[in-house]
């Protein structure tokens, strides 16, 4: 079951982002949806696409989101335009790393100083609308979550282990991952599966029968904000497969394990460039049997990234459209009932069949 909403992805149309030293057109674009919502709209036999979702207001996502940043996020275009910022919306002109900032706690004196507080590079641009979309992305996300504890609940109380366990995807963008509790950058600015996982483990603690959420990021890149929100967590898991020398470039080597109760609960498998096929669907298999498995989860996350594509734009892994349903086989025989949320993905003309490759292999 797919859900999504035609309405989250006509709010958030940045017209440019800096990439390599040089303007090019925003590859986060909205296009990407239409291009995997075309794909799933063929194959009917497969999916079915809900354009409806309900809105869990503030209070999931302040579970994960500091409070400073959803206010920033709602008032940054508004107080950018008035303070003379250019229409094509909020960038940071500084960025308030840690070396700069350490000799105290200045007061940001504006949207352009401010959003170096909490915008860490120059492709999360903020238009007028982003807030709302991202605010969409996240109320999808949590409508999808709410499908699959539904899902799962039934799939156990059937107790028939030959049972497929259920799977449910949310199309929404912008995507999440590199957001962080309080910073946005890598074209996210909510982490909607971050929030998704939180509200699993909560509203399971609530109805008195807690469960386990292991996250599987299979994105390109390596997923900082979801690491930051549960680094010292073990509940839940974080495990991500990603590039081992491309952007974020400051996270996701194999020694950062987590702290305090969340050590050992991080795992990151960096990979090198040029990862095929094989190499990839190996690395997967032998992360899910060393740690997935053995941490004994009662849900699956997904953060389903195709940018590990070999024609991605702005990437450099060689997996091909043969590879993706592999890849959902895999996270099949896991058996345990998974939310997919997608992250990135760039290659306009293969997305749809790449993402839609992934779900078939999951559905066998
Ligand atoms: C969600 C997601 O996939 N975000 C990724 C954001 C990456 N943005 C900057 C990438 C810069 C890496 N250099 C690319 C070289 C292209 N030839
Ligand atoms: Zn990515």
């Amino acid at each position: 079951k797919v859900y999504t909403s035609k309405l989250c992805t006509q709010m958030h149309t940045p017209g440019f982002e800096i990439l390599g030293g040089a303007e090019t057109h925003f590859y986060e674009s909205p296009e990407r949806r239409e291009a995997i919502a075309g794909y799933m709209a063929e194959h009917p036999e497969s999916f079915e696409i809900t354009e409806e979702y309900s809105d869990f207001g503030e209070g999931p996502i302040r579970r994960v989101h500091k409070k400073e940043l959803l206010e920033f996020l709602e008032t940054a275009y508004d107080e950018w335009i008035k303070e003379g910022g250019h229409p094509n919306g909020v960038l940071p002109a500084t960025v308030n790393h840690h070396k700069l900032a350490r000799y105290g706690k200045q007061l940001a004196s504006s949207c352009q100083a401010r959003a170096g507080e909490f915008v860490f590079d120059l492709s999360a641009v903020i238009t007028k609308d982003t807030y709302k979309a991202a605010w969409n992305a996240a109320q999808i996300t949590l409508t999808a979550t709410q499908e699959l504890a539904r899902l799962a609940e039934n799939y156990q109380n059937a107790g028939d282990s030959k049972n497929h366990p259920p799977g449910v995807y949310a199309l929404v963008r912008p995507p999440g991952h590199h957001a962080q509790s309080d910073m946005c950058g890598g074209y996210c600015y909510l982490n909607n599966l971050a929030i998704a996982a939180q509200w699993l483990i909560d509203e399971s603690v609530k109805a008195g029968k807690p469960k386990k959420v292991a996250v599987l990021d299979i994105d390109y890149h390596h997923g900082n904000g979801t690491q930051e929100m549960f680094y010292s967590v073990s509940n839940p898991l974080y495990t991500s497969l990603h590039s081992s020398l491309d952007y974020p470039y400051f996270t996701g080597s194999a020694d950062e394990k987590g702290e305090g109760e969340g050590l050992g609960f991080n795992i990151n498998i960096p990979l090198p460039q040029a990862t095929t096929d094989d190499e990839y669907v190996d690395a997967l298999e032998k992360l899910i049997k060393e740690h997935v498995v053995p941490y004994q989860p009662d849900y699956i996350v997904v953060s389903l990234g195709v940018d590990t594509f070999i024609d991605d734009p702005i990437a450099g892994f060689l997996v091909t459209t043969d590879g993706y349903p592999k890849i959902g086989d895999v996270i099949r025989r896991i058996g345990v009932p998974t939310l997919f949320v997608q992250e990135g993905g760039y290659c306009i003309e293969k997305l749809g069949v790449n993402v839609g490759g992934i779900l078939e292999g999951y559905l066998g």
